[in-house]
Order: structure tokens, then C-alpha cells, then sequence
């Protein structure tokens, strides 16, 4: 019997000597219920009383023997196959990285940005206010009484009677005059609002720019000189302005103001439609109703406002034939700019 247990050890040390062996299967032919030194154990019975304790003590030697060996081949098993992980996950930490795709600004931001940086060289400052207005600083203290017809082509969404989302950006000029005395010379960027159809030319959201300057002795010259400054750092050295006569409410006199074409000069093209001129602004000198509402003597003091569509400089700008492009979001389309 001791000789068939060394055998038996002999024959389970050298089968897990090799690399490829099944280690489960070894351990249940030695040492599972039906194993081979199981089945020794048990003809146990047979041998002499003074057999039996050294035989037994082999038995559990030749046991311990074979399941160290496998447990430090399992062992060894698992460290193979972390070690073989490691290598193939391996990162080498100095290859390039992916190229991150980098945003950029909308030309909406782009353009809002160059305006106000050309109108702060001028000496202005950036004012800003509430989206939802009242009424009374969006039409009545701007000269449009209830009823008045500036309203219809002003028309905007209402949250109230009286509170609504600002159809213009002139409503911060009137609460920036309320609380702020002459000088004054601030631009007021920012979204407004109209209950206008969508199509190529109208959106119900878009941007304005306003400014305004006011002080003693402030004349439509001032006005002038201002605008062609601004135009000739936007659209280049050599343009001009034209004044026309219009009609607003809030300023008197009014006027809609062009710049001769940056694309051809002023010979006429297919940006400017042939006729040597763009339309990008209105002008005017600000109402004596307006300056008196809020508090500022209009035989003192005199101002100038003008204000332009955000969209309409960057269409102008990009030949872009269709407002809808700037809100749809295609990457495809703003990536040019
Ligand atoms: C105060 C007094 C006067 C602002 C002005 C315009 C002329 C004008 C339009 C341009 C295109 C609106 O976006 S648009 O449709 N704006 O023509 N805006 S004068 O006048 C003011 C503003 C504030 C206190």
C-alpha cells in the first residue's frame, strides 16, 4: 500500500508537471470521491492495527503533497494570464493623442462681438437688461402710446397686459437713463422678440444693437460722424453712409441709414442688388418725450439713438440668403465661419 501511495504521488506531481494539463481534472482523478488515493483510503480497513497510523499519516502527506502542487499551479495560472492581460493592454502614454474636434464660435457671437469691440474703441459702454419686460418701458416710454401704430409692426408676445417680451433693445436705455445722468453713451446688445412669421428674412427671435449718446450740445453731426467711424471699421476704410428720411417714434429726426457696397464699391453688384448701397441701420435724434420721461431736461441736454439687426449685418457680411441657417444648428454650415 505505501508503495501504490508513492505511485500514486509520484504519477499526480508529474501529470501537473506539465504546462498544459487540465489542473481540475487531476484533482478529482487523485483526490475526488472516486479518486485514487480516496479508493486506497478506504481498503485502509484491511491493514494491521500497527499499519494502519503510518500508512494513514502517508496517505495524508501524499494528499497535502498533491494539493499544494495544485494549488501553486492555479496560482501560477492566474499570474500567467494577468501577466499576458497586462501586455496586451499595455498603453504607451507617449503616442499622439486623438485630435480633439475643436468648436468655434457662432457668427452671430463672432459679429455681435466685432460690433461691440468697434463701438467700445468709440468710448461706449455695454449695457444690458431684462428679456420680459413691461409695456411702459418697451413702447410707452419710447414714444409708442397704447394704441399707437408702432405697435402692429412691433408686435411681440405677451406674458400679461403689461409684461411682455422686449420687442426692441431700448428699453435698458430708458432704465439706464432713469437711474444714470447725462453723459451717457452706452450700446445695449441682445435678443429680442416680434410675433413674426418664420421665413428666409423673419425669425420670432433674433439680435439688435442699440446705442445711444446723451449730453449737452449733442448734435445730428455727432450722429454722422459716429455711424461713418463705426461703418468704415466694419465694412472698410473707404465706405461711406447715406442718410435717408424715415419716421420713428422715439427719435426726431429720423433717418435709415446705408453703407455704400464693401463688395464693389458702390458701382452696384449682386451683394448690394445692383444699387451701390446697403441698408443697415436706423437713426435718429432721440425723441424730446423720450429724454423728458425720464427725467432729463430736453431743452438742457440733446442725444442721439441708432440700432441694427444682428442678423441682417451678418447676412450682409457672409452672403447669406436665408436667416433660418443661423438657428438650425448644422455644423455643416457654421463650420465655415
Ligand atoms: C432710446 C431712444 C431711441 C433706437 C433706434 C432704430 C432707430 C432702428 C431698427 C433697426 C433694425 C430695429 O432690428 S431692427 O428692425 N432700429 O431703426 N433704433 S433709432 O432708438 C432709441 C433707443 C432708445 C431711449
Amino acid at each position: 500500500m505505501k508503495e501504490k501511495l508513492l505511485e500514486i504521488k509520484a504519477k499526480a506531481l508529474s501529470l501537473l508537471s506539465d504546462d498544459n494539463c487540465d489542473v481540475e481534472d487531476i484533482r478529482i482523478k487523485y483526490l475526488g470521491k472516486k479518486g485514487e488515493l480516496t479508493a486506497v483510503l478506504r481498503g485502509m480497513g484491511q491493514l494491521t492495527p500497527e499499519e494502519r497510523p503510518v500508512i494513514g499519516q502517508l496517505a495524508n502527506e501524499v494528499r497535502a503533497d498533491i494539493e499544494k502542487a495544485i494549488t501553486e499551479k492555479k496560482a501560477n495560472a492566474e499570474k500567467a494570464m494577468l501577466e499576458k492581460k497586462l501586455r496586451s493592454e499595455k498603453i504607451d502614454v507617449t503616442m499622439p493623442a486623438s485630435a480633439l474636434k475643436a468648436g468655434r464660435l457662432h457668427p452671430l457671437t463672432k459679429v455681435q462681438r466685432e460690433l461691440e469691440d468697434i463701438f467700445i474703441g468709440l468710448g461706449f459702454s455695454i449695457a444690458e437688461g431684462p428679456e420680459v419686460e413691461y409695456d411702459y418701458y418697451n413702447f410707452q416710454a419710447l414714444n409708442i402710446p397704447e394704441n399707437h401704430p408702432a405697435r402692429d409692426t412691433q408686435d411681440t408676445f405677451y406674458i400679461t397686459n403689461n409684461i411682455l417680451l422686449r420687442s426692441q433693445t431700448s428699453p435698458v436705455q430708458v432704465r439706464t437713463m432713469e437711474v444714470q445722468k447725462p453723459p451717457i453713451r452706452i450700446i445695449s446688445p441682445g435678443r429680442v422678440y416680434r410675433s413674426d412669421a418664420v421665413d428666409a428674412t423673419h425669425s420670432p427671435l433674433f439680435h439688435q444693437l442699440e446705442g445711444l449718446v446723451v449730453d449737452k450740445g449733442v448734435t445730428m453731426g455727432d450722429l454722422k460722424g459716429i455711424l461713418e467711424l463705426f461703418a468704415q471699421r466694419m465694412f472698410g476704410e473707404n465706405t461711406k453712409i447715406r442718410f435717408r428720411p424715415h419716421h420713428f417714434p422715439f427719435t426726431e429726426p429720423s433717418a435709415e441709414v446705408d453703407v455704400s457696397c464693401f463688395a464693389c464699391g458702390g458701382k452696384g453688384c449682386r451683394v448690394c442688388k445692383g444699387e451701390g448701397w446697403i441698408e443697415i441701420l436706423g437713426a435718429g435724434m432721440v425723441h424730446p418725450n423720450v429724454l423728458r420721461g425720464c427725467d432729463i431736461d430736453p431743452d438742457v441736454y440733446s442725444g442721439f439713438a441708432f440700432g441694427m439687426g444682428i442678423e441682417r449685418i451678418v447676412m450682409t457680411k457672409y452672403n447669406i440668403d436665408d436667416m433660418r441657417l443661423l438657428y438650425e444648428n448644422d455644423t455643416r454650415f457654421l463650420s465655415q465661419f
